[in-house]
């Protein structure tokens, strides 16, 4: 018999109870899914973004060959020695390559990363390979169009001016947009496993909208309303949309940001996801919309620009409640 002893570094990692009682296919049931060209798509995301907080999306327009390319070249860089990837993605604050450590507050995963800011379609990264830098510049500017696109059916869900979500992301000087590429390498435990390892703790995104997409391996877990954890099964072809903390206090707490993690499943194979997160500018302000709010409606916010929210979200570890201190009452 051979013992195996899990790697001295997955010891930092914290494990995660995998919810077992929801199968795949039922899971996906509760995720709710909208076809973006379909003519009812508004109402169907307004719909998903205040039932769940998040939703697949299909018909989205981005060519298979722009995903498959990023996919291809991420794989190549994440395949590179260690020292290599450090020394070609810099060391800003936070951006740039990572390996197991989140953010800078002692949050861990069993991942490793690319985190870029992407404003005005030039990834800020210059020494990365050409070919991912290239790639992801394609990907970017095909996702920021779903941003777009997403945030237009938001608002004429929600009934106020079509382009007003849109502008404060998509074409906006200064808005913050980033990309994250998330590597999460096969589980480092053997099967059985019986307490899932945490590749990205729970959390909700602070941005206004999330659209990620993932290869064909499993992991992503999303938090319903009633409290139950259920993953989310992989859909290559699809993009999935996450609420965030921005969105939520733009509607007032209509759409709720949606707490997500995911847990490195069982197995040889590796997961990739790619996360574009539309965050405004920095001097945008934060409070909820006055056309979304009924007469006499309090805020259940005090009012912040996005810089304060980010300046105090950097302060946080990943599964705090990042409202909590904006919140009133
Ligand atoms: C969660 C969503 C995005 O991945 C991210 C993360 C950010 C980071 O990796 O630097 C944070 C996290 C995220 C929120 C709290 C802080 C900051 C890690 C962390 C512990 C890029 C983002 O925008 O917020």
């Amino acid at each position: 018999m051979v013992a195996i002893t899990a790697p001295s570094s997955i010891e930092q990692i914290p494990l995660v109870q995998c919810p077992r009682a929801n199968g795949g296919q039922q899971a996906g049931a509760a995720i709710p899914c909208v076809d973006l060209s379909a003519p009812g798509a508004a109402a169907a995301v307004a719909d998903a973004c205040r039932s769940v907080g998040f939703f697949r999306a299909t018909n989205h327009g981005v060519p298979a060959r722009v995903v498959e390319a990023l996919e291809a070249r991420a794989m190549a860089f994440f395949a590179l020695p260690t020292q290599e990837k450090l020394d070609m993605s810099g060391a800003a604050r936070q951006m740039g390559y990572g390996s197991k450590s989140i953010g800078s507050n002692g949050d861990v995963g069993w991942l490793e990363y690319l985190l870029l800011s992407v404003s005005a379609n030039t990834v800020k990264i210059s020494s990365l390979p050409p070919s991912l830098r290239m790639a992801l510049e394609e990907y970017t500017a095909a996702v920021r169009e779903v941003c777009g696109r997403v945030l237009e059916l938001i608002a004429e869900g929600l009934g106020v001016d079509r382009s007003l979500l849109r502008a404060m992301v998509v074409g906006r000087e200064g808005s913050d947009e980033l990309v994250r590429v998330n590597h999460y390498p096969p589980c480092p435990l053997p099967p059985p496993v019986d307490c899932g390892v945490t590749g990205f703790g729970e959390h909700t995104d602070p941005q206004i909208i999330s659209v990620l997409r993932s290869n064909r391996t499993a992991g992503l877990q999303i938090k319903l309303r009633d409290g139950r954890w259920v993953p989310v099964p992989p859909a290559p072809d699809s993009f999935f949309v996450n609420v965030g903390d921005a969105l939520q206090v733009l509607t007032n707490g209509r759409f709720k940001s949606v707490k997500h993690r995911v847990v490195v499943p069982e197995g040889a194979q590796s997961r990739l996801s790619v996360i574009y997160f539309g965050g405004p500018a920095p001097s945008q302000r934060i409070a909820p919309l006055p056309q979304v709010m009924r007469d006499g409606e309090q805020s259940l916010y005090r009012e912040f620009t996005w810089a304060e929210y980010k300046t105090a979200m950097y302060k946080t570890r990943l599964a705090d409640h990042r409202l909590g201190p904006f919140e009133l009452r």
